[in-house]
């Protein structure tokens, strides 16, 4: 993100994320909150940017999962399959942000540590907020500093979305995304 948002969100002080979508009890979290309601992990990372090169990072703070499960997931079913259907979204509240599958997070499927970052290098984010960490990542896109909100929705309602969003039966166009996906200088 910017330094000066940065530098208008370190002057709050108070930097908080949303968490909600399809969960029981939606909630409004700090850092303060993540570092001492939940158990604290560590990932030594190193992730790489197209323009800035290789960045090592120490973080620290809660699992992604661990947070997210205290919100109440509406998963629709007790089993395994009722949880494969479903997304995380991850604002960082300047225009960027990516999408987990829970999926991926889950012990019984991926089973990455990601963390929701109330530490890096030894220093608290409280004031710019929690930082997104995704240790099996190459990319450091999906390293989301001072995440605004996380929102889970799931299947059926993230195909209804899709379709409601989404024009019908649009014309493929791969030679031109496939260009995009390496080489895009981030
Ligand atoms: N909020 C926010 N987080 C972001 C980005 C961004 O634009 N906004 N860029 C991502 C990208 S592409 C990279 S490589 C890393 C860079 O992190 P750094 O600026 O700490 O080196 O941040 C990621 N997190
Ligand atoms: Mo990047």
């Amino acid at each position: 993100m910017s330094r000066s948002r940065t530098a208008a969100r370190a002057r709050s002080r108070t930097a908080a994320f949303t968490l909600d979508g399809e969960v029981a009890s939606p909630a409004r979290l700090t850092v303060g909150d993540l570092r001492t309601r939940w158990r604290q992990r560590r990932a030594d990372v190193v992730f790489h940017c197209l323009k800035a090169g290789p960045q090592p990072h120490s973080f620290s703070g809660p699992l992604l999962r661990d947070v997210v499960a205290d919100a109440g997931p509406v998963f629709g079913g007790p089993g395994r399959k009722a949880r494969a259907g479903f997304v995380l979204a991850v604002d960082g509240g300047d225009g960027h942000g990516t999408v987990l599958s829970w999926a991926e997070i889950d012990a019984d499927f991926g089973n990455v540590p990601v963390l929701l970052a109330t530490d890096m290098d030894g220093r608290g984010l409280e004031a710019e907020g929690a930082q997104l960490v995704v240790p099996s990542d190459h990319c450091g896109a999906r390293y989301v500093s001072a995440v605004t909100a996380v929102r889970l929705t799931g299947w059926p309602r993230v195909a209804a979305l899709m379709a409601r969003e989404l024009p019908a039966a649009a014309a493929p166009r791969t030679g031109r995304r496939a260009a995009a996906v390496s080489g895009d200088g981030e």
